[in-house]
């Protein structure tokens, strides 16, 4: 059996990959752009596994697409290729419509048409699923409920407008043409592999080099935090045992104000790095995010209630392993920022396949 998963070289979708090819037996077929984001020293053992091939392409390339269903001849496709990372979507939001929105859209077209192509009981059992973000309900009051399934959208930022287009291109996908397709949203994760334009891991990089700490506005907005293998094992249940045509929520029950983040980071560097401490001297206060969202909280109870998820690390503890794999990583880091990984793709994927 083989799955499909786009965005394998980046901070989820590796995850994605590592967990797979380590705790199944299933052949993997992972697509990914490389665009800055992406980088395939995150495939970590994968890497080498004879059940993995890696195919250096972009989702917006519908010839491409279509050759790879036609080639690998998928159970399933775990969809998270996109522009991620919301100060960006800011400053150049049309490579988001262009790869979230457009790339959806191609992914879609290409997997409904292999869909009805296929016999039964393929057919029945093909499951396009689509990774989502909590952003796209918008933004909460400190008193206001958690997002629910049924909360009404609501994206405020270019990133989170980009990600519910594509939210709601795979709804109609499944309305209008039966496509079994399976959507979750899901709060802020972290962990090792996060590149360092995101708060977590640019704080840690900055703190171990005695740089600022950029606090944006007055600290206070909240986010939930899930650590990143929670959130790949949920992906995986969700693809095993969900109902098409269905949205899950995922969480990790772990709402943080952004300046209680950032002082339990520099406690934990304060501990497993002494050389800079205190940390904490390091924060700075820096002008707010425009349009930044004042609160994200998730209410996962139903992919709880029916299929049994819930996160099994704590914020804690999985802050404290994700400080720690930085310390232990300095050249997945180095590569990161210099983008020598090009290198080693084209030595050793290009032309493979
Ligand atoms: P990421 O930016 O780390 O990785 C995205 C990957 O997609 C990169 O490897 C990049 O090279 C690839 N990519 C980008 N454009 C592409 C294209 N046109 N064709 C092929 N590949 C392309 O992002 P991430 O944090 O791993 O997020 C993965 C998915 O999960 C995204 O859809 C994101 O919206 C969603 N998500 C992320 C979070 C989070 O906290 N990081 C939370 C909820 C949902
Ligand atoms: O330097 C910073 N200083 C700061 O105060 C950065 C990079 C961020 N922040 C704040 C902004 C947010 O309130 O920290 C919070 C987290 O910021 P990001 O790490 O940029 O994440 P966020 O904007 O919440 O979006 C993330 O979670 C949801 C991911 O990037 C999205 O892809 C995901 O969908």
């Amino acid at each position: 059996m083989t799955l499909l998963v786009t965005g394998s070289a980046g901070f989820i979708g590796s995850c994605v990959m590592r967990q797979l090819v380590a705790e199944t037996d299933e052949t993997i077929v992972s697509i990914d752009a490389l665009t800055y984001a992406g980088n395939p020293l995150s495939f970590g053992e994968a890497a080498h596994s004879p059940r993995h091939h890696f195919e250096h392409a972009d989702i917006r390339d519908e010839a491409r697409m279509r050759g790879i269903f036609e080639k690998y001849q998928p159970r399933a496709i775990l969809h998270l290729a996109a522009e991620s990372h919301v100060d960006r979507s800011i400053h150049g939001p049309a490579e988001f419509v262009s790869t979230n929105v457009i790339g959806t859209l191609t992914l879609l077209q290409v997997a409904l048409d292999y869909w009805r192509g296929l016999p039964e009981p393929q057919k029945s059992a093909f499951r396009f699923q689509h990774i989502s973000t909590d952003e796209v309900f918008g933004s909460l009051s400190p008193t206001d409920p958690a997002f629910e399934e049924t909360t009404p959208y609501a994206p405020n930022s270019p990133y989170s407008a980009s990600k519910a287009g594509s939210d709601h291109l795979v709804r109609a996908w499944h309305h209008t043409y039966g496509l079994p397709t399976l959507m979750t949203n899901c709060s802020n994760n972290y962990g090792p592999y996060h590149f360092p334009e995101k708060l977590i891991p640019l704080m840690i990089l900055n703190a171990l080099e005695g740089k600022p700490l950029p606090v944006y506005g007055d600290g206070l907005n909240v986010r939930d935090w899930l650590y990143v293998e929670d959130h790949a094992r949920a992906l995986r249940l969700v693809l095993e045992r969900g109902t098409p045509g269905e949205t899950y929520n995922v969480g990790g029950a772990a709402e943080r104000k952004n300046i209680d983040v950032v002082h339990t980071l520099c406690a934990v560097l304060d501990e497993l790095h002494p050389q800079g401490a205190p940390h904490n001297r390091l924060i700075t206060y820096v002008k707010d995010r425009p349009g930044h969202d004042r609160r994200y909280a998730i209410n996962f109870n139903k992919l709880e209630s029916e299929l049994g998820w819930r996160p099994q690390e704590s914020f804690e503890t999985g802050l404290r392993k994700t400080v720690q794999w930085y310390l232990d990583n300095p050249d997945w880091v180095a590569s990161v920022r210099s983008g020598d990984y090009r290198k080693w793709v084209e030595k050793n994927y290009e032309g493979r396949n």
